[in-house]
Order: structure tokens, then sequence, then C-alpha cells
């Protein structure tokens, strides 16, 4: 499968990586939109939130959670948004299931 994030878990394409688990692996997006703009990828293929297991739907949360603090305290945010795009029509570009962590501080101007 050409599956670019596929390629990113296996390792044959580099990646800054934040978190590594069993299950999951996040990373620096390569188009930040904010200093730390990281995305959480399950490792196994899934498309979108709308063919992912309820296995991975279980744990990512928490995950999630552990990251997202993690940034918050490590680059002094002052708040993260968390965006998942499902579908082209949402503004998917990856056909790899993977979540937004975007941290945001008091004086950024990004608009969602
Ligand atoms: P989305 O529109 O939700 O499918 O977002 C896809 C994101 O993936 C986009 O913000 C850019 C990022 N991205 C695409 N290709 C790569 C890559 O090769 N490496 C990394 N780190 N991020 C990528």
């Amino acid at each position: 499968m050409d599956c670019i994030f596929c390629k990113i878990i296996s390792g044959e394409i580099p990646s800054s990586k934040v978190y590594e688990d069993e299950d999951f692996l996040a990373i620096l997006d390569i188009r930040p939109v904010n200093h730390g703009h990281t995305l959480l990828i399950p490792k196994k293929h899934f498309v979108n939130i709308f063919d992912t297991d309820d296995d991975i739907a279980r744990k990512i949360y928490p995950v999630l959670i552990k990251i997202s603090k993690g940034i918050k305290e490590g680059l002094l945010a002052d708040g993260i948004n968390i965006i998942q795009n499902n579908e082209k029509y949402a503004g998917q570009e990856v056909f790899h299931s993977h979540i937004h962590i975007i941290p945001r501080f008091r004086e950024d101007s990004l608009k969602f």
C-alpha cells in the first residue's frame, strides 16, 4: 500500500518522533501551523474515524491526553487544539487516520 504514514511508521521515511508506544506514533507535522504541531497516528492503517476499530478508539484518548499535557508543559503552551479531518471534503489529505495536536500561545493569531 502506498501510504506515507505507513512508511513513516515502518521507518522507511524519516520523521521527528514525539512519542511512540506499541499502538501509536506521534510525530511533528511537516507543515506546522504552529510551533510544536504534532500528529498522533495509529500504527495500524485506518483511513479515518469511520473505519477505526474499537480497540484503537478506546486506547487513543488517554494517549492524546498524555501527549497534550507533555506538549503544554514542554512548550509552555497556553492551550491546545485537537483536530481530525475525516474525508476529502473535511480537508483530509493523508488517508491514514491521524489527529492534529496544535499548541496555542497567548499571542498567536491562528483561527480555526
Ligand atoms: P490532513 O489534512 O488532516 O490529512 O493532514 C495531513 C498532515 O500531514 C498535513 O498537516 C501535513 C502532514 N504531512 C504530510 N506528509 C507528511 C510527511 O511526510 N511527514 C510529516 N511529518 N507530516 C506530513
